[in-house]
């Protein structure tokens, strides 16, 4: 058994203990309410899913194991030669077993994915067959579940597995997911924007730089610095969000994590979620082209705000269904920015729109975040360093996210969690609860 799995063992085998006692000896305690504005409106708050990997405050962002990102930045190992942005293994590592990994352990597991992470040949037949027209993120999906067929979770179930081996099973899956992704989604960029000249994996670099190497973005050392960060921040967002919820659902079901996580990408193509992203920059380019400049003026930009509200249309990368202050994970990216690229001119507009923006937002009376989420910033920095086809972007994200919900899943399998069922209800169903209590 390798080092991360038996630490994993270890710790969720003690909290299963406790999990089951607490719901044998306290199941029956009411510890949360639900009001008809959060049935009708998306469920908003409603306390009802078991995650132990991340938490979302509306005030104060992501915390990761009871660690904020400025924190991680401190404390996660780096790239042995001096990169400043901490790797994501460290991340994943933190999130399965709760515990801050040495470097020793990161480097380890920076070579095991690497050893898990050739792609299936039935995955590349599948790509090849593809059309380049294709949206990269329906791409993605489907070669996500082209590996279905290579499921030990699968396999093992088909063969009898004990339920006291979901968990073993899970791991292996979600190791050889991670480790694949990211040959996946490079797989999937040079072949529709580099005329399928694909870039070999380098068996020395970690698992975010080398994916910045197969992107082949320049080969600049930055890119792979920005990599680390970008996957880091967007790893997890606790249970409730979309991608991250449909993981648990569909995984609830026993289906396995190919299936899972293929679901959580569809969801993160959705524009409210994580196509968000392609969406703010191709709303930036859009300004720019319509006004002829770069360097637009704030009134030039509030016109432009103003338009897109009076189309009907929302404001992409502002606004949040949980967060009530900028996202953290945004800042992070600026500070990032300022750091490296201060004075590229679609940055500078970012920043030109966490001034403009939020007063408009917030004089409409109804948003109730005007504040910038991570989808507002990530473009004009990968636009700055020649990644320009914003269609992709969504991908890097799903990337990221496999690292949240996959860990999640394996504490959810560990946990022995049981098939995901909420109840649903009507409208007269609501109507009667309204009449009754006026009686
Ligand atoms: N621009 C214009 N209007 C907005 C808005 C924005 N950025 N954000 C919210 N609103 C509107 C809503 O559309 C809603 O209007 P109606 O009552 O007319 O339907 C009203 O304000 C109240 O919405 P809310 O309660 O503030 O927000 P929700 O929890 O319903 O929705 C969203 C949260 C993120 C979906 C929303 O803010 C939005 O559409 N933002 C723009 C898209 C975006 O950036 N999505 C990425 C979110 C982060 C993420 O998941 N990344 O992956």
């Amino acid at each position: 058994m390798d080092r991360l799995k038996k630490k994993f063992e270890q710790k969720s085998s003690k909290l299963k203990k406790e999990v089951k006692a607490l719901r044998k000896e306290h199941g029956a305690q009411v510890v949360a309410d639900v009001n008809i504005a959060q049935i009708i409106g998306g469920m908003r708050g409603i306390k009802s899913m078991l995650w132990e990997t991340s938490e979302l405050d509306a005030n104060k962002g992501i915390t990761f194991r009871g660690k904020s990102i400025p924190e991680l930045k401190k404390i996660l190992p780096r790239k042995k030669d001096g990169g400043k942005e901490p790797l994501p293994e460290g991340l994943f590592w933190m999130m399965l077993v709760d515990e801050l990994p040495k470097r020793a352990d990161v480097d380890w597991l920076s070579k095991e994915w690497y050893k898990r992470s050739k792609l299936p040949q039935v995955t590349l037949d599948t790509m090849a067959s593809l059309p380049t027209s294709t949206h990269p993120m329906t791409q993605f999906i489907i070669g996500i579940n082209s590996m279905q067929s290579t499921s030990v979770f699968a396999k093992r179930y088909a063969e009898g597995m004990s339920k006291d081996d979901y968990w073993d099973a899970t791991y292996e899956d979600s190791m050889n997911l991670i480790a694949r992704l990211p040959r996946l989604a490079a797989y999937i960029y040079r072949k529709v924007y580099h005329k399928g000249v694909h870039i070999a994996p380098m068996a020395n670099l970690d698992w975010a730089g080398n994916f910045a190497h197969m992107l082949g973005i320049n080969n600049d050392e930055d890119f792979k610095s920005l990599m680390r960060l970008y996957l880091t921040i967007h790893a997890d967002h606790e249970g409730g969000n979309a991608s991250a919820h449909t993981a648990h659902l569909v995984n609830s079901t026993l289906a396995d994590v190919y299936l899972s996580f293929g679901g959580a990408m569809a969801s993160l193509a959705g524009p409210l979620h994580g196509l968000a992203n392609q969406e703010v920059i191709k709303w930036i380019m859009e300004m720019t082209h319509k006004l002829k400049t770069t360097t637009p003026s704030d009134a030039q930009v509030k016109k432009y705000i103003n338009d897109t509200l009076k189309a009907g249309k929302v404001i992409p990368g502002y606004g949040h269904a949980v967060l009530r202050e900028p996202d953290p994970r945004f800042t992070a990216q600026r500070v990032f920015a300022e750091d490296y690229i201060k004075d590229d001119d679609y940055v500078k507009i970012v920043w030109q729109l966490f001034k403009v923006v939020p007063p408009i937002l917030g004089a409409l009376g109804k948003v109730k975040n005007p504040w910038p989420n991570v989808d507002a910033h990530s473009g004009a920095i990968l636009v700055h360093y020649g990644l320009k086809e914003y269609t992709f972007y969504t991908v890097l994200f799903g990337v990221s996210r496999a690292l949240g919900v996959l860990a999640a899943s394996c504490w959810s399998r560990a946990l022995g969690l049981p098939l995901e069922r909420p109840k649903s209800v009507n409208s007269e169903w609501l109507k009667a609860q309204v009449k009754a209590k006026k009686r």
